[in-house]
């Protein structure tokens, strides 16, 4: 048995709104309200995920043996505990139910406030020099893992496309394929990778996420393409997804379709679903709590008990300087 089938469903805090999960409840989507149970998650998690299969990146540059102490989570937690809406809400269940998502051919397009903007496809940014990054990963539900990506600097593509001085923000999306995105609720039929509709998941899609152009150009930040020197498997994000490991996990948004740099505060997904919850920023901070639980401890993945939660999610020497004169606890 992995570490991850023996945490508790009532240790696990949930990213959903409670009003959403009414909703679930009410329209009787069975997802939905067996994670709102707690005892109707281990009812409705399907069998264990086969073992995921992927191919090997060439020429890692490894990361320098000290950049971080802790252990590293297993190959096996990394794949298989995992946040992947567009799949299900079951974490235990996104391996299978990502299992025939198609990511070849992929593009990303690279678009807006640019002099160069330009159509990506995945094999040329698998040509940028790829180096490993282990890095603490902390969800806002309160648990975390150090996963060992293969990626490189976002700032590495924004060169490429050179970013306008009007450009402020950069604006990430996922693909999507499961139903009309433009409708809120709109239950159409799922599309052949297997993505449900917004209205199972509880939230709007395709999933949207957003940066200041600064944070996106700093060294850490990167696009990564793979984990444990493996290209990335699907339910991580395939094939390309965002890595911010001081921010919570919602941040890093997975399987990237397009990049667009603006002048105004993008939109992204969790801070439209519940505002009160999560803003734009989503430093990771123990002092500032979501309305509905403590961030002040967490739960690694694969041990016991808790852990204090580090400010910037350990990374502060490296990131405080973008917040300086900012109020944390208002650019929440
Ligand atoms: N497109 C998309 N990206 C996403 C999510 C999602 O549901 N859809 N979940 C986010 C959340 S809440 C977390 S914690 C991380 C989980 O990444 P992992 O499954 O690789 O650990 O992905 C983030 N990126
Ligand atoms: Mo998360």
């Amino acid at each position: 048995m992995s570490e991850s089938k023996k945490i508790k469903s009532s240790e696990i805090t949930d990213e959903r709104t409670y009003l959403n999960r009414r909703n679930f409840i009410r329209t009787g989507v069975l997802a939905g309200a067996a994670v709102a149970t707690g005892v109707g998650y281990r009812l409705f998690n399907p069998p264990p995920p086969k073992e995921v299969v992927t191919a090997e990146i060439d020429d890692v540059i490894r990361s320098k043996p000290t950049s971080l102490k802790d252990e590293l989570t297993s190959f096996e937690d990394i794949t298989n505990y995992n946040n992947y809406y567009e799949f299900t809400t079951s974490k235990t269940g996104v391996a299978s139910a990502a299992e025939n998502f198609v990511t070849k051919p992929w593009t990303v397009s690279v678009d807006g406030l640019v002099n160069k903007p330009k159509v990506f496809g995945i094999e040329e940014l698998l040509k940028i020099e790829q180096e490993e990054r282990i890095y603490r990963f902390r969800c806002v539900e309160g648990w975390s893992m150090v996963i060992p990506w293969v990626g490189f600097p976002i700032k590495k593509l924004l060169d490429k496309v050179e970013p306008q001085g009007k450009a402020k923000y950069v604006a990430f999306q996922t693909f999507y394929d499961g139903s009309n995105p433009k409708g809120k609720g709109v239950n159409l039929p799922k599309g052949d990778n297997g993505m449900q509709s917004s209205l199972s998941a509880g939230i709007e899609f395709p999933y949207l996420e957003g940066l200041r152009l600064d944070e996106a150009l700093h060294p850490l930040a990167i696009l990564a393409t793979g984990i444990y020197g493996k290209l990335m498997p699907n339910q991580n994000g395939a094939p390309i997804r965002l890595v911010v490991p001081w921010k919570y996990g919602f941040k890093s948004i997975k399987s990237i379709v397009r990049i667009t740099l603006t002048d105004k505060q993008p939109i992204t997904t969790w801070s439209r679903s519940a505002p009160s919850e999560y803003g734009f920023y989503s430093n990771v901070n123990p002092k500032v709590d979501h309305p509905r639980w403590s961030q002040a401890t967490e739960r690694r993945i694969g041990e016991f008990g808790r852990r204090d939660t580090l400010m910037f999610n350990g990374y502060g020497e490296e990131v405080a300087n973008l917040y300086k004169g900012m109020d944390l606890s208002k650019f929440y």
